[in-house]
């Protein structure tokens, strides 16, 4: 940054949302790009990471001495970004100006004014109005009351000027900046592809921008992720539009090109949010999607009850044509399936939650086993939604408005005409034991090859998935995939019967029991009892012996009446590969 910008941006969460510190804050890196383009000099300080202290960001402050600070502000971190515009005015007195924007601009912006002390607030998509606003305030160039979209305090009390339209050609906004983000930390290759969306979901609060759909150019997407290819390599591009797949022609036409100028895997693999509705209508969707990388997908579910789906106005998402869908992305070979679930929704019920934990199973299990993975939040009404403004009519008592208890929507804030907080809670925690459990039992039976993606996203790309994740609880699992990773041991399963002769077995070190001559191999997903011939087999794979070498003594141990030498190579070669698939061997080559 800068040694002293004359604007800083500060990227403040709600300090308790810890998942939010990898993920780039790209709203405010859109407006400090712009920002710069039009030659203000900014800085950009970031207080996502675990643990930043108040005094930190007080020194960073002074070591910067701005005339401008800038906070984003979403309904979680309002309060926050409040406590701390009264904290900066405190300390550097009434000259420090300070600027605030954020999606929650839209919902509640004289909540945000009112939470603190800042001057300005700009309401809407921010390239334009704040480039305006650093003109007026810094360089004295136009006039406050002139800026579309933003809301000021004055002597008088708030004042707020036309509304902004939303930026129609979103390929005139500057390509986020990436050079702004700290270079000691690791980021998310995240991007936004485009803004708004078409419906009106009454818990989402995706309207704000103007409920019309607009995209960027497919060229102009593609430049953005070529340069993230560039910056990260090989990097896990995250599209973070819920509506990626809002204008058929457009998502075809950006994975066609993603696909003619990448290679899934050995460049890029993607994730990207996917409407259930557009994918059922459009199914080759799937192959294009897969084929371009895209390795994990996010479905918005909410819930199996097609009352509860009716009142959030999201019939067109129904649980068939998710269980198709789903079934579909399953058998296309995808790593993973994010499916989002919400609890305690209109009229919600004991039988509606448990229709929805029923449906989550029956994805976990059936549908797509190894697949499926899923979360459950609670309904928290943000201001500016639908269920927000009339919760009676949804049978909804909003018992925290404010949302001062949730953060990071960790609470339960809304009770339903039957069910209670606690119920609601208790269920979300009973959801969650039970996909977790689920997916436990489920590593067991999975292939290798499938448990090799989740692997290899883990490994390659830092991405957990939660059968990575719960592989933990099986060390014999976890000992493996640490030695047969990308550029430790080799498994069976890529070597020919021949060099599986010469590489040396080596056990993977677990608890055993033996019975009357036999072992059986603890601590994986499922235990391995082995054959009294296996069992004296293992027993010679201690990393000291070569495959060749073992069926050597294998066959001198049969003193005379061993079975014809090709037919014991042949079993200890399928016995190494049988081992290998339960993860209790790997091969050295020394
Ligand atoms: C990626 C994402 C995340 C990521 C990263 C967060 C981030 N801000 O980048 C993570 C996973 C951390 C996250 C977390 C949460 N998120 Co979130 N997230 C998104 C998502 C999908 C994309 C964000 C994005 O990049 N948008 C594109 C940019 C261009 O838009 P923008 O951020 O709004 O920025 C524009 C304007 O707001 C403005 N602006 C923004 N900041 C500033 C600052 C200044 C000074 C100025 C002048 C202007 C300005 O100008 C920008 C450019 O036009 C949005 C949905 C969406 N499509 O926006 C939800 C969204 C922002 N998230 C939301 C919520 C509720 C949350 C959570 C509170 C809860 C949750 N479980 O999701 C948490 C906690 C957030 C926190 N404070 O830590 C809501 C916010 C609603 C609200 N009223 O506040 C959204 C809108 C989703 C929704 N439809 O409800 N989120
Ligand atoms: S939930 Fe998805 S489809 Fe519904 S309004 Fe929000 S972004 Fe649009």
């Amino acid at each position: 940054m800068p040694a002293s910008p004359e604007i800083l941006f500060v990227n403040m969460p709600p300090f308790e949302s810890y998942f939010a510190d990898a993920a780039p804050h790209l709203g405010m890196l859109y407006v400090m790009t712009s920002l710069r383009r039009r030659g203000h000099s900014v800085g950009y300080l970031d207080c996502s990471r675990r643990g930043t202290r108040r005094s930190q960001i007080l020194d960073a402050i002074r070591g910067a001495a701005p005339r401008m600070v800038c906070f984003s502000v979403d309904t979680d971190n309002l309060y926050n970004v409040g406590h701390m515009s009264k904290v900066l005015k405190k300390e550097f007195g009434e000259d420090l100006l300070i600027l605030l924007g954020g999606p929650a601009s839209q919902g509640q912006p004289e909540d945000i004014m009112n939470a603190g002390v800042a001057d300005v607030l700009v309401i809407g998509e921010g390239e334009f109005s704040a480039c305006e606003v650093a003109d007026a305030l810094l360089k004295g160039e136009g006039r406050l009351e002139d800026v579309a979209g933003i809301c000021y305090r004055t002597p008088e009390g708030l004042k707020f000027t036309a509304p902004r339209d939303p930026i129609e050609n979103l390929d005139s906004v500057p390509i986020p900046d990436r050079d702004f983000l700290p270079k000691d930390h690791v980021y998310e290759a995240s991007i936004i592809t485009g803004r708004g969306c078409p419906f009106r979901c009454t818990f989402c609060f995706e309207g704000r921008m103007g409920n019309k759909y607009r995209h960027r150019s497919p060229e102009n997407i593609l430049r953005e992720i070529e340069s993230l290819v560039e910056r990260y390599k090989r990097p896990f591009i995250v599209i973070n539009d819920d509506t990626f797949t809002s204008d058929i022609q457009h998502t075809k036409t950006v994975l066609r090109m993603i696909r003619e100028r990448f290679t899934p895997w050995k460049d890029l693999v993607m994730f990207c949010e996917v409407r259930v509705d557009m994918v059922s209508r459009h199914p080759e969707l799937v192959e294009d999607l897969v084929s371009a990388g895209v390795n994990r997908i996010q479905l918005g579910v909410e819930s199996a009850d097609l009352g509860v789906l009716k009142d959030y106005k999201r019939l067109n998402v129904k649980p068939d044509l998710v269980e198709k869908v789903v079934r579909w992305f399953h058998e296309a070979g995808i790593a993973s399936i994010y499916c989002g679930f919400i609890a305690g929704g209109p009229k919600e019920t004991r039988e509606t939650l448990a229709t929805t934990m029923r449906f989550a199973e029956r994805l976990l299990h059936e549908v797509a086993p190894g697949t499926f993975e899923c979360n459950c939040s609670f309904l928290t009404p943000l201001a500016g939604t639908e269920l927000f403004a009339r919760p009676q009519d949804y049978g909804l008592t909003l018992l925290d408005p404010g949302l001062k208890t949730s953060s990071n929507f960790n609470f339960p804030v809304v009770a339903t005409e039957h069910l209670s907080v606690e119920e609601i809670n208790n269920f979300r925690g009973h959801f969650v034991d039970t996909i977790r459990d689920g997916v436990q039992r489920i590593i067991g039976t999975l292939p290798r090859e499938k448990m090799e993606l989740h692997i290899r996203l883990k490994r390659e790309f830092n991405v957990s998935t939660m059968y990575s994740e719960q592989m933990v609880v099986f060390p014999r699992m976890q000992y493996y995939w640490d030695m047969v990773g990308e550029h430790a041991y080799e498994a069976a399963s890529e070597l020919p019967d021949s060099e599986i002769l010469e590489r040396f077995p080596t056990r993977v070190p677990a608890f055993t029991r033996m019975d009357s001559g036999r072992v059986t191999i603890r601590q994986g997903a499922s235990d391995l009892t082995l054959s009294p011939i296996g069992t004296q087999v293992y027993g010679l794979c201690s990393g000291k012996l070569k495959g060749r070498e073992i069926v050597d003594e294998m066959h001198t141990r049969f003193n005379g009446s061993a079975p014809p030498y090709a037919e014991l190579q042949s079993d200890v070669i399928s016995f190494v590969r049988s081992l290998d698939r339960n993860y209790a061997l790997f091969l050295k080559d020394y």
